[in-house]
């Protein structure tokens, strides 16, 4: 089980000092936040080892200019993800709270930005996005159910192409699911969440763990800065031990068929915080 842990307010302080700088240069209005946790712009040549990381993945690299998928940034260079043909896993970039901040918090925000490339087309399946979780390697994705005491995730979701958008939402791995997979929560309010290709969004999402044993966790999702999603009666865990163990930048298609066809996104502006983000400009 993992140790429970606080962050200590040193290391926090710590971080907020190392990555203040970062969002303050492409984002002015983070400038003099204290509660930014990290921040990624994919600015630098090597933005993979802001993310712990001595080399990117193999699906994965920053553009500047992408004409053949009809790419316009949003803020200079930005990560494009490639979920192949024939395969699965487009990213799986983790920040891990306890390596990284010396201790797991209970309630988190990010916000990034997302374009859903020309060539993102997922008829065959859904799949994963990126989102908070506390598998703890143990359970919570991949069809391995929790009891409460060994993991949750909250990653996000994506649905199957619906007349040429994508539902967006959460998938949720929790102590009340059904079955051996996670409950899938679509953003549909006021349809906020049916996201079009070839054009830029600010996603975030807010995660309060509930109290042990209690339905009252919760979890939120903006788009563009107006609530898509909101639920508060989440049960992610029955014990005090489990946190929130990182915020986990997956994309997956799938599922288990492998895709069909290239599929690509971008994403941009990353940031992590203690309170709400908000949009960059
Ligand atoms: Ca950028």
């Amino acid at each position: 089980m993992p140790k429970q842990t606080l962050i200590p307010l040193s290391a926090l302080l710590a971080c907020v000092a190392l990555y203040a700088l970062a969002p303050a240069q492409s984002e002015p209005r983070l400038a003099g936040r204290q509660d930014i946790l990290f921040a990624c712009d994919f600015e630098s040549p090597q933005w993979y080892r802001e993310w712990g990381l001595d080399k990117p993945e193999p699906t994965t690299d920053t553009v500047d200019h992408d004409p053949e998928r009809k790419f316009e940034p949003f803020a200079g260079r930005a990560l494009r993800v490639k979920v192949p043909k024939d395969g699965n896993l487009g990213s799986n970039l983790r920040f891990a709270f306890a390596k990284r901040l010396g201790g797991e918090p209970e309630e988190i925000r990010f916000r990034y930005y997302l374009r859903l490339a020309a060539d993102w087309n997922p008829d065959l399946q859904g799949g994963k996005m990126p989102g908070a979780s506390g598998t703890y390697n143990r359970a919570g994705w991949g069809g391995r159910p929790v009891n409460g005491r060994d993991g949750w995730s909250a990653r996000g979701l994506f649905g199957r192409f619906e007349n040429g958008e994508t539902p967006f939402g959460f998938y949720c791995y929790h102590v009340d699911m059904k079955g051996k997979y996670g409950s899938g929560w679509v953003w549909d309010r006021e349809r906020l969440g049916y996201l079009k290709n070839n054009r830029w969004y600010a996603v975030e999402q807010h995660i309060k763990l509930n109290t042990p044993g209690r339905n009252d966790g919760e979890m939120r999702g903006w788009i563009d800065g107006q609530l898509a999603f909101e639920k508060t009666d989440v049960r992610l865990r029955d014990v005090a031990d489990l946190k929130i163990e990182m915020i986990w930048f997956n994309v997956y298609q799938g599922g288990t068929k492998p895709a069909p066809s290239d599929d690509h996104l971008y994403i941009d502006n990353v940031v992590i915080a203690r309170n709400y983000i908000g949009l960059a400009r």
